[in-house]
């Protein structure tokens, strides 16, 4: 019989709490949410919260909070939000001062206790952390990933639906780059079940959408003070979902990438396939020369910050 699968969440925020009731409900396993030791008794009310929320609505996941790296040992998925989200006015890459040692303390903990996890990275500069936690803990490509493209696309799906009057169910859409604000919604892959979304969204409302989309988690960070959580964390859990059920489904991710679209040494959001072997596949799209041009520009901004992370000691 095989046992039931681990869980660890790095980061017991927002995010951290979202993901552990996703988890719960999903029944995909057990669940450690770990946070540093001035947290830990947070981390552990939360998790007692969840496991009683868990007795009312009938889910059986056990859900231990924790300060110690020692209860995240043997996790088959690791899912990281350690570290500060922005404040209105901030970008994302102003966090790299303070997230950058976090990620690297991060990657420390993961590498001695659960190097097999497959990992996926959210806290921000999302490009940039990622890669570091991979070059650091210097594990393969295909069992880390960041989380950023499904919520990006969940963002641009949202707002085509309501513009074109048509269920979300409906809309097959992908926003590929970094996580910023040149990254590239796909309108050349974006459909409405098949049918070409500008037979139903005109150029203007497109241009339009295609703006509110890259500044998106900018405008919940305006009205509400701090990142989003709820979208952030159901796209985290689909990509590990896809992973721990060997789905395969097909989910932009950030991916290191190795000559994949032209590009070198760098993470960034591209269509890839999670399955049981974690990223199984990277699909190169044909896409238009406009769309080229807008990851170009997008891959330049990644690279900057990237060598930013790189060259800081
Ligand atoms: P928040 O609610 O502040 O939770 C972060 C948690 O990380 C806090 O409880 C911290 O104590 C904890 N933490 C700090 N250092 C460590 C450490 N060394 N080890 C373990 N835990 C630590 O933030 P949040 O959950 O809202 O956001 C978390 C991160 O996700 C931020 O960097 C956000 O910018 C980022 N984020 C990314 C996306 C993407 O789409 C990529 C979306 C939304 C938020």
């Amino acid at each position: 019989m095989s046992k039931r699968k681990k869980i660890a969440l790095i980061g017991a925020g927002n995010i951290g709490g979202e993901l552990a009731a996703l988890v719960q409900r999903k029944d995909l396993g057990d669940v450690v949410l770990f946070d540093i030791p001035q947290k830990a008794n947070f981390a552990k009310g939360k998790a007692l919260d969840l496991e009683q929320n868990g007795a009312v609505l009938g889910y059986d996941a056990r859900i231990t909070g924790t300060s110690d790296w020692k209860d995240c040992a043997g996790a088959d998925v690791l899912i990281i939000t350690a570290g500060i989200p922005r404040k209105p006015g901030q970008s994302r890459d102003d966090l790299v001062a303070t997230n950058l040692p976090i990620i690297r303390s991060v990657a420390d903990g993961a590498k001695e206790h659960c190097p097999d996890a497959f990992v996926i990275v959210i806290s921000n500069p999302l490009d940039a952390m990622v890669y570091e936690y991979k070059r650091r803990v210097g594990a393969p490509r295909e069992k880390v990933v960041g989380m950023a493209g499904v919520l990006d696309s969940a963002r641009f799906q949202l707002f085509l639906a309501r513009e074109a009057g048509v269920s979300v169910k409906d809309l097959r859409a992908m926003v590929l780059g970094g996580h910023g604000d040149d990254m590239v919604p796909v309108l050349s892959a974006c459909t409405v079940n098949g049918v070409p979304i500008t037979k139903l969204v005109a150029k203007d409302k497109l241009d339009a959408i295609i703006e509110r989309t890259r500044k998106g988690g900018g405008e919940i960070v305006g009205l509400m003070g701090t990142s989003a959580y709820y979208a952030p964390a159901s796209a985290a859990v689909a990509m590990a979902e896809s992973y721990l059920l060997d789905q395969k489904r097909l989910l932009a991710s950030a991916v290191y990438l190795s000559g994949e679209y032209g590009y070198n040494d760098l993470y960034m959001g591209v269509p890839v396939i999670i399955g049981a072997g974690g990223v199984e596949k990277i699909v190169e799209l044909d896409l238009s020369e406009d769309e080229k041009a807008m990851l170009a520009k997008s891959a330049k901004s990644v690279q900057g910050i990237t060598d930013v992370v790189k060259s800081s000691t």
